[in-house]
């Protein structure tokens, strides 16, 4: 397990750690001016004027000019309804000029109201194990649609204050983009929505340290040094980003959670400082999960053991529940509520944990000769009362697990799970990484989607580019996520619980969503502390499509793409569009100088240092662990990386062979005789797929009559020269027009990046590729 810290401005942060020592011995819940300056990413909400006929857009400012008024049914501004009130009021008085006001009165709507905004059950509930997907509907309509509604209103509600939330980003979205489904007059406006998606999580590899595993965009936004005294305006806009594209959940910290940094996740002051966190969070309808070591009872609690069958074990994390949840529950302020259902004890904020066990140095059951199941299922009773969630995570690897011993990975993760099928509690959700490896360019998708009937399943992705060229390249992966979410498992509903679908086979998008089993998405985050968030202001597209295909997996990714470029840039036709070509082309630009035929080539951990930069700091650079093309891996270990840990593969490239021997044993895991065709048949295998699946000679001829060598070697050609052609001259060739918006900043962000990536080191890439294949 290599881990590296990631470099930040040193200067800047010990000025501001002095300042902030002092502040917090005087300053208690305090709130302070952030030192970076801050991007809005798709919240700008600048004038919109020019995107509006005439006639329109005088009719929706006349429309706000005379409804300024907010009915905001709640005072609290712990609640989301609050953030609701604040976010559409902020908006809409950007937008279209106008100066709105917030009213509130907790027992009807007052006949000043205009606009109204309120959760018709409980506008304090938050994601739990009963969450029903109606929970999140929201209507945004005109006149008398609801029964507290009186007409000629704007109103904006759901059952809950999170669906609130999302109806308000939803109408803000609309209007900022002139969208289709918006009428000629405001008045028209009918719109009803709810997520496919029961959980959305965003989860953080940020350690508590302020480092962050896999971060591109510089280090963690959250200071555990500074909390619960002070909370940065920036974790507000945090979670806003996150809520304003449907995220219901967070997990905080980093899921290797036993390194020193992160192994005290559990004594009572972090408790203290990640309540603080789960209450800001809570106000914009996201649930917190915490990531704690599996031997937290031994590291934390001073227990000798932290085996799951010991009683002394089983009762510590009871007690760690109760202490999260007063915690998190003392944090909060209710006392405004004035609906009559809300369930407190649901929602305190904390609502349970995601655990990362028996997996790379990270102990787990295993480690206690329990199995998965049996060590998940104490923690499962811990917060079963509070209706949390257990979130494991099937990313294990040969030798994790003691007596699996499957050489290859791919294998040993579909059989060790498939066993464990049926074996988990009601309220643990397993997540899968999207392939069996790890994030590869382009991997099959799991086989384990599907043929597990009796487990709730999510599905992981990374929305940090931690193998799709990190912040330098432009590999927009919303494209990637529609590939993947759209492969038909060939596995069927039948002998799924409560659900059938007439044996219908299943895309992998159904899978997630559909019946008892199918429980959402999981991304690990991208954000970071530089001033775009996420390094590269392009991958911010990679955060925004994150939450748009977990609220609805079934979204075309060139409508997402669409939609965020609008909603980034602005509705300049000059501009969207080739931005928009350029992103949608990127992902298989990146993969054909990267990986072609599946080839999963992309692994150095810079063991190679020639590769490695260093900073003025001595600080490695950030283009390091898995970013270069790692052929002379191969050579010097003889196995592809992430391919396989051995497994008898033969890639020497003296045999003139190459790819993996998968067809016909991970190749007939897929479900239904066609996909075990596709993938056992050289002749069926998607090309993309070919070395993922088949040991091919060099000399093997493809379809268009040359040889797969001849194509491997064009593929980097082709596809340097296109990330050159489509990608870094069309960006330079905006230039002028950011110039002319005042928006040169956001140009040179991503061009630097670009310019390094592209520029220089996809040529690194290519000619190490056909130097390896050369020599
Ligand atoms: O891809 C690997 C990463 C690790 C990560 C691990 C995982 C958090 O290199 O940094 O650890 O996956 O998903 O657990």
């Amino acid at each position: 397990m290599q881990f590296k810290k990631q470099p930040f401005n040193q200067t800047t942060m010990k000025i501001f750690l002095i300042i902030i020592s002092f502040l917090s011995i005087t300053i208690v819940h305090t709130v302070i001016a952030s030192t970076l300056p801050d991007d809005k990413l798709w919240l700008r909400y600048e004038n919109i004027q020019t995107i509006y006929n005439p006639s329109k857009y005088e009719n929706y400012k006349n429309f706000f000019s005379s409804h300024k008024n907010i009915y905001c049914a709640t005072d609290d501004k712990y609640s989301p309804v609050y953030s609701a009130c604040k976010e559409l009021s902020n908006g809409l008085s950007i937008l279209f000029d106008v100066n709105m006001s917030i009213i509130t009165n907790n027992n009807k709507t007052p006949a000043t109201a205009s606009i109204v905004i309120e959760s018709l059950v409980d506008e304090y509930s938050l994601l739990n194990i009963s969450t029903k997907l109606s929970d999140e509907e929201f209507s945004i309509s005109y006149g008398n649609h609801h029964i507290e509604v009186a007409a000629d209103k704007l109103s904006i509600v759901s059952n809950t204050g999170r669906g609130v939330l999302y109806g308000v980003f939803h109408l803000l979205n609309l209007l900022q983009r002139n969208a289709n489904e918006l009428p000629a007059k405001i008045i028209d406006i009918n719109i009803k929505e709810q997520p496919k998606s029961r959980i959305r999580i965003w989860q953080l590899w940020d350690n508590m340290d302020g480092t962050i595993e896999r971060g591109y965009g510089g280090r963690s936004i959250f200071h555990w040094e500074e909390l619960p005294n002070i909370v940065r305006p920036r974790y507000e806009d945090y979670a806003r980003y996150l809520a304003s594209v449907g995220i219901n959940s967070i997990s905080l910290t980093n899921v290797n959670s036993c390194f020193t940094m992160n192994q005290q996740l559990l004594n009572i002051t972090n408790i203290n400082k990640a309540a603080v966190l789960g209450k800001l969070f809570a106000s914009y309808g996201i649930a917190t999960f915490l990531t704690p070591c599996f031997d937290s009872p031994m590291l934390v609690g001073n227990l000798n053991t932290s085996d799951p069958f010991d009683p002394r074990v089983i009762q510590w994390w009871k007690e760690i529940v109760i202490k999260l949840q007063n915690a998190f529950q003392s944090s909060r302020v209710t006392t405004t509520n004035n609906k009559k259902n809300a369930s407190i004890i649901m929602n305190s904020g904390f609502i349970g944990f995601l655990f990362k066990a028996d997996s790379e140095g990270m102990p787990g059951p295993s480690s206690y000769n329990r199995t998965e199941p049996e060590g998940s299922s104490m923690l499962a009773n811990a917060v079963k009362d509070i209706g949390g969630i257990i979130i494991w995570r099937a990313f294990t690897h040969p030798g994790n697990l003691g007596p699996i011993k499957v050489g290859d990975q791919p294998l040993m993760q579909f059989k060790y799970f498939m066993e464990l099928d049926g074996l988990w509690d009601e309220n643990v959700v397993l997540q899968i990484k999207n392939g069996p490896m790890d994030f590869q360019t382009h991997e099959p998708v799991h086989s384990l989607f599907g043929n597990l009937k009796n487990t709730k399943v999510m599905i992981e992705l990374g929305v940090t580019q931690e193998y799709t060229g990190q912040a330098y390249h432009l590999c927009h992966l919303p494209v990637q996520w529609e590939n993947y979410l759209t492969f038909n498992t060939g596995c069927t509903s039948d002998g799924i619980n409560n659900y059938n679908d007439g044996g219908k086979m299943l895309l992998l998008a159904d899978v997630l969503t559909k019946g008892k089993n199918g429980w959402g998405f999981a991304g690990v985050s991208n954000f970071g502390e530089t001033v775009v968030w996420v390094g590269n202001l392009l991958s911010s597209s990679n955060s925004f499509g994150y939450g748009r295909m977990a609220w609805n997996p079934y979204t075309s990714a060139k409508d997402i793409t669409k939609e965020w470029v609008e909603l980034t840039f602005g509705i300049d036709m000059q501009i969207t569009k080739p931005i928009v070509n350029m992103m949608m082309d990127s992902w298989y630009i990146y993969e054909n100088y990267t990986s072609p035929f599946g080839l999963s080539a992309i692994d150095d951990n810079c063991a190679d240092r020639k590769q490695c930069f260093k900073l003025p700091n001595g600080m490695l650079e950030d283009r390091v662990d898995h970013y270069w093309w790692a052929g002379w891996l191969w050579a010097g270990v003889g196995k592809p990386p992430n391919a396989g840990y051995g497994g008898g593969f033969n890639l020497s490239r003296n045999d003139r062979m190459i790819g993996n021997n998968r067809s016909l044993e991970y190749g007939q895991t897929y479900c239904g005789k066609e996909n075990k065709e596709i993938f056992g048949n050289i002749k069926q295998t998607p090309l993309r797929l070919l070395l993922t699946f088949h040991h091919v000679s060099y000399d093997y001829v493809l379809d268009d009559g040359r040889t797969l060598m001849d194509n491997i070697m064009l593929a980097f050609q082709l596809g340097q020269e296109n990330a050159e052609s489509k990608i870094l001259n069309v960006w330079k060739t905006l230039k002028t027009i950011f110039i002319n918006n005042n928006d040169q900043e956001r140009w040179e962000n991503v061009y630097n990046k670009l310019n390094i990536g592209i520029g220089e080191d996809t040529k690194n890439f290519t000619r190490s590729a056909l130097n390896y294949f050369t020599d």
